[in-house]
């Protein structure tokens, strides 16, 4: 099976590049051309599996590069992650957002359409699409209301994705995946920025942590759990789309009391509220609803929030202070 990967350089990328390599997968993956350019910074994620992987330049905002890709290779599935994933970014640049994203996806499944109609479509949809929502917990059936221009953006995604489903019969399936989190999170994310400046604190570089609405409501998963979801949606007979979550919902707040925990803090004595992080329009709560994942899937996941906040902190600690926990924490006091 030859899997094309738009989005590999990211953390969901990555993750699913070494879950369909251990699956006999032969992955192929698109990624802008300034990052060929500049591979230690830019394949930080995936330097491991350079050997193993087909890279092929191309970007999200020309078509003709798309179709050049996919022209010259016979894919068996494509799952497009590619995309401007920060939701406050996206009130900063809204047109660059929707261009990418909206547009990139549209890109994607034109030259599928056209080239391979066989190949099937994998859609990097997101909880935003729920927005304000409508009811708790989120499940497929759940009205959109999006919040933000990237939750927009998704929600046309969605869309489209659909659309080439119903109106040319292509296999095209979106996840509805809720906030997923891990040691390769970017740092802008809040998860990360509270993990990372934990890590940053206890090796004595940093001496607060500025953050917004601490009272924002996320359910926050595993990527590696997440991407095994995205596969199995393309073994499925007809295509569908599922909601993936964890169906546990914890504030910002929680996150930062179990974080700082870890290395054995108290997050009061460090988090500041900075209203620069406040959002325009903000999601105040998402839960999901993951039943029919489950049960038509057979998808479970596999971490528990403790465990996915203990791995995150514990890799940015021996990361930042380049020692095994117990001695970094120690020596904190
Ligand atoms: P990341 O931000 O980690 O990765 C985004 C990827 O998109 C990177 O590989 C990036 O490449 C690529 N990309 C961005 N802009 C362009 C462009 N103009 N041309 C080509 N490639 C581009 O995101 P995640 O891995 O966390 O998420 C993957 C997808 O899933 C995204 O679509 C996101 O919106 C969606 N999603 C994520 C969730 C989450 O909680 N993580 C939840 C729900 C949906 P580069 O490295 O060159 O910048
Ligand atoms: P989100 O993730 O917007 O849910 O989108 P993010 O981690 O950025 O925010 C989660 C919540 O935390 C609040 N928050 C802060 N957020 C950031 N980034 N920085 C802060 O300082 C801060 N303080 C409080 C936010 O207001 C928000 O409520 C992620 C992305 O991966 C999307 O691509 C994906 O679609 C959704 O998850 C599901």
């Amino acid at each position: 099976m030859k899997a094309l990967i738009t989005g590999i350089t990211g953390q969901d990328g990555s993750y699913l590049a070494e879950h369909l390599l251990s699956l006999g997968y032969e992955v192929h993956g698109l990624v802008r051309r300034i990052a060929l350019e500049d591979p230690e910074r830019r394949f930080t994620r995936i330097s491991h599996l350079l050997d193993r992987i087909h890279l092929h330049p191309a970007s999200l905002e020309s078509y003709p590069s798309i179709f050049s890709v996919v022209s010259r290779n016979d894919f068996d599935e494509c799952y497009h992650l590619a995309a401007q994933s920060f939701v406050a970014e996206s009130f900063a640049d809204g047109f660059s957002t929707m261009n990418i994203n909206i547009n990139g996806t549209h890109y994607m499944l034109a030259a599928l359409r056209e080239l391979r109609p066989t190949c099937r479509f994998y859609f990097a949809g997101s909880s935003e699409m729920f927005g304000l929502v409508e009811e708790s917990p989120q499940r497929e059936t759940t009205r959109f209301h999006p919040r933000s221009p990237y939750g927009i953006s998704k929600v046309a995604g969605f869309e489209l994705t659909r659309n080439y489903r119903e109106a040319y019969g292509m296999f095209a399936a979106s996840g509805i995946l809720f906030n997923h989190e891990g040691p390769r999170r970017g740092f802008e994310f809040v998860t990360r920025k509270i993990t990372s400046t934990v890590a940053r604190i206890t090796a004595g570089l940093a001496t607060e942590l500025a953050l917004g609405n601490l009272d924002a409501r996320r359910d926050w998963g595993h990527s590696k759990d997440y991407v095994r979801a995205m596969h199995l949606m393309l073994q499925q007979k007809t295509p569908d789309d599922f909601v993936v979550a964890s169906g546990e919902s914890h504030t910002v707040r929680e996150f930062c009391e179990l974080a700082f925990s870890v290395a054995g803090l108290d997050y009061r004595d460090y988090v500041r509220v900075d209203e620069r992080f406040y959002r325009p329009a903000e999601v105040e709560s998402l839960v999901g609803d993951a039943s029919k994942a489950r049960t038509v899937l057979g998808w479970t996941p596999t971490y528990t929030f403790p465990e996915m906040v203990r791995e995150m902190v514990e890799n940015d600690l021996r990361s930042t202070v380049g020692k095994p926990l117990s001695e970094a924490v120690a020596e904190s006091h």
